[in-house]
């Protein structure tokens, strides 16, 4: 595409997630402080020079007077981000309870909650009926700002029913659906009280991109057995129209990490944690405080470890970061409680009054901290139940070229697919297995590691996140294009 002014086009991108990538602080009546927060998303959308993005999403506050949504709109707009607002009942009843106590549970196998059956069912409309409540004012924003020719993209699980909103408003739009979870067996799908309704709206997009295969292939069966639609190799027909279904696995900005490896701060940060762990071996988990994230059965795999491993119990230390989200939620508070609970008990066991074998922090580290930290690892252990992709297994590679230490990993994690060559696969479940994966990544041969490393490191840094968002909204354009074609056919 060439402007009149000899520069080259750039199609506009109009992101729609769940939440925006800033945190906002109202600092008077009419004033916000902004801090963009650099997530996955947003690097990899910084990267793609060929689309100029927009954000639109839920800034994470409740503003509820005119002169502060005004105001944050305004202030939003210099960094590129559209506001939707959201009150504390809508957050509350859509994104508390619809997305994170239904949804998110269950496409990761832990089913829907069962506290109390009859109070769960009615909460469970008025829920779905914020939810859909919730997409219609992400699509009222969407609709306000779009223009011809822009390609709309949307995320995750929390914006199932923002397709069908979309293309009620205008079926020209381009609109895709990327879902960064697991999409679950149909058999785990079928027990939601709406899944009808949901595959429907998603299906209403022209493209639905899922981060493996294995994810694609139980949506489309979860179209064919529930809503009995045929799954063809492209995707999921109905009456003549073609939802486009296909695996775009994510990445990260591999390059950003490399780079920080050889900055000062990195290396002051380097040389600490070396002198501090000097004669022992690191290993170390970075995750959100998540039940799927699997820290416990990772920490009760380490204590087994120490006891059947005598000689390994003064030279090596987990270190543990954990960082804590939807602190709100009671399921993650008793998560929290767990968590120091084994580990005070293990550290009790095993500690002497010079060293404990489990450092945990229920905090998050800054970039240039985390990169060091990847850096100095001797094993890292990925263990999720369940995870769509998990970027913490790529970044520790990415890492690693100098040390090329051994990723233990889940093979319940999509990144099982990707790295499963290079790493130790686990089933997180049997702490038996962990506990000799450890053993085994501890006494592993140079060669053997230097081997797996190189394998892992090709791939993370040849599939990136910029390769995946150019991808994903290529492949739109074309879904499009191809079906205006056979309509005209
Ligand atoms: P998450 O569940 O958040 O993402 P993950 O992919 O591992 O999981 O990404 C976590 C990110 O947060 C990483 O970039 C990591 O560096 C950072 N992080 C985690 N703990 C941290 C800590 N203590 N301090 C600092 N940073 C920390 C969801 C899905 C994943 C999927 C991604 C992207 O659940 O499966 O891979 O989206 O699609």
């Amino acid at each position: 595409y060439e402007r009149q002014d000899g520069k080259p086009f750039r199609q506009r991108l109009l992101v729609v997630a769940n939440r925006l990538p800033v945190s906002a602080v109202r600092r008077g009546e009419d004033s916000w402080s902004l801090e963009i927060s650099a997530g996955g998303l947003v690097t990899a959308l910084l990267g793609v020079k060929e689309f100029e993005a927009r954000w639109i999403g839920w800034a994470g506050v409740n503003v509820p007077d005119d002169v502060g949504q005004k105001a944050l709109t305004k202030a939003l707009a210099e960094k590129r981000c559209i506001p939707v607002f959201l009150d504390e009942e809508i957050v509350h009843q859509y994104y508390n309870g619809y997305c994170n106590n239904i949804l998110w549970p269950l496409f990761h196998y832990l089913g829907l909650p069962q506290e109390d059956r009859l109070a769960t069912t009615r909460s469970f409309q008025s829920q779905f009926a914020a939810y859909k409540k919730a997409n219609q004012m992400f699509a009222d924003v969407v609709n306000k700002h779009y223009e011809d020719g822009d390609v709309v993209w949307c995320h995750d699980y929390h914006l199932m029913f923002l397709p069908k909103c979309l293309k009620e408003y205008n079926s020209e739009m381009k609109v895709g659906w990327f879902l960064h979870t697991p999409f679950p067996s149909s058999e785990i799908h079928r027990t939601l009280p709406s899944r009808s309704e949901l595959l429907r709206s998603v299906l209403a997009a022209d493209l639905v991109g899922f981060h493996t295969y294995d994810y694609a292939r139980h949506f489309v069966s979860a179209c064919t057995r529930i809503l009995g639609l045929e799954g063809t190799p492209e995707g999921v027909e109905d009456q003549g129209r073609l939802t486009r279904v296909a695996a775009f696995p994510i990445g990260i900005d591999s390059e950003r990490f490399i780079r920080a490896l050889d900055t000062l701060p990195v290396q002051d940060h380097i040389r600490e944690l070396t002198e501090r762990f000097k004669g022992r071996k690191v290993m170390l988990g970075v995750d959100r405080l998540d039940m799927i994230k699997g820290i416990p059965q990772k920490i009760l795999a380490f204590e087994k470890f120490l006891e059947e491993n005598l000689s390994w119990r003064d030279r090596v230390v987990l270190l543990q970061i954990a960082v804590p989200t939807r602190t709100d939620v009671p399921e993650y508070q008793k998560l929290t409680s767990q968590v120091h609970e084994i580990v005070g008990r293990i550290n009790g066991r095993f500690g002497s009054l010079s060293a404990v074998p489990i450092h945990h922090l229920d905090r998050s580290l800054d970039f240039h901290a985390l990169c060091a930290l990847y850096a100095i690892t001797d094993v890292a252990l990925v263990t999720s139940l369940r995870d769509g992709m998990n970027l913490v297994s790529y970044e520790f590679v990415a890492c690693q070229d100098a040390k090329k230490g051994v990723l233990i990993l889940s093979e319940f994690a999509g990144a099982a697919q990707s790295l499963g060559a290079g790493a130790i696969l686990v089933n997180p479940w049997n702490i038996t297995e962990v506990a000799a994966s450890i053993a085994q990544a501890l006494n592993m041969s140079a060669e053997e590691r230097e081997k797996r490393h190189k394998h892992n490191f090709a791939h993370v840094t040849s599939h990136t996140a910029q390769e995946w968002a150019e991808t994903f909204v290529s492949e739109l354009n074309d879904t499009v294009v191809e079906a205006q074609l056979r309509t005209r056919q």
